[in-house]
């Protein structure tokens, strides 16, 4: 009998760790350089470099990065704002042999900022254009090997995405948490605490998989301060994101 729980707990935690392998992992590792700036939690950097639009991808790869995607009218702003040279810069979209317009990361293809005329897939220097630049601001589809007309490139690091507590709700002597689940989530760690400052002799740390979390024997009358951080797997461990907000009881 106990062996065979023992048995079945090894199984399980094996089976645990081989679906957690198959899960794409966030790249902790990822470092940024401290001159990048910060949209939404990811971090931007350009690289005034004399190469290719393989060579640029393979640039950010290397440092953990990728070529940024611009996936949004804000996001677009954003990489206007830190491109205030006007410089041309590849970013990380490419024509599939599919011939569809597609993000390195594998991001949705649904913003799209074409100057006028482009994609136009031809050229006076060299032709067959399947890479993406901003020219400055708007994009333009240039020949990977057109290193002629660019200045560079920008680089994107994912950030640590955050969630948030959505609501507490306190019945009888349970309080009932619920909080916003995210992509690559390995876990959850919901705090409640009766101190603002989540004092440790007050905070207790609760790990979970699910969306709806029970605190129980909550103390009649108290007020709870409830928050949320998200676990991801990476190549050196685990790695947390920033702590929510945090969410007072009513
Ligand atoms: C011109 C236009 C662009 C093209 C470049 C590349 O500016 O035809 O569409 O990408 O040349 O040389
Ligand atoms: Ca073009």
């Amino acid at each position: 009998m106990k062996f065979s729980k023992k048995l079945v707990t090894m199984m399980l935690t094996s089976a645990i760790a081989a679906v957690a392998a198959f899960v794409s992992p966030v790249d902790v590792k990822a470092k940024a350089p401290e001159s990048a700036k910060v949209y939404e939690g990811n971090r931007y950097q350009i690289y005034l470099e004399d190469v290719t639009w393989s060579e640029a991808k393979a640039r950010c790869e290397s440092m953990g990065g990728h070529l940024a995607t611009i996936t949004s009218a804000k996001e677009q702003a954003f990489v206007e704002k830190i491109n205030k040279d006007g410089k041309s810069l590849w970013i990380g979209a490419y024509r599939t042999s599919n011939n569809e317009w597609a993000w390195v990361t594998g991001e949705k293809w649904k913003y799209t900022n074409w100057k006028d005329g482009e994609p136009n897939n031809s050229s006076n220097v060299v032709s067959n254009e399947n890479s993406v630049a901003v020219w400055p601001k708007e994009w333009n589809d240039l020949n990977d090997n057109n290193k002629f007309e660019q200045d560079g490139f920008i680089c994107e690091w994912e950030g640590l995405k955050p969630t948030k507590v959505t609501s507490v709700k306190t019945q009888k002597k349970n309080v009932i948490v619920k909080i916003k689940k995210v992509a690559n989530a390995a876990a959850y760690e919901v705090q409640y605490s009766t101190s603002k400052k989540f004092a440790e002799n007050k905070t207790k740390t609760i790990r979970t998989n699910s969306a709806k979390i029970k605190f129980k024997k909550a103390k009649k009358n108290k007020k709870y301060f409830v928050r949320v951080r998200v676990c991801y797997n990476g190549p050196e461990g685990e790695a947390y994101s920033d702590w929510s907000k945090a969410v007072k009881s009513k």
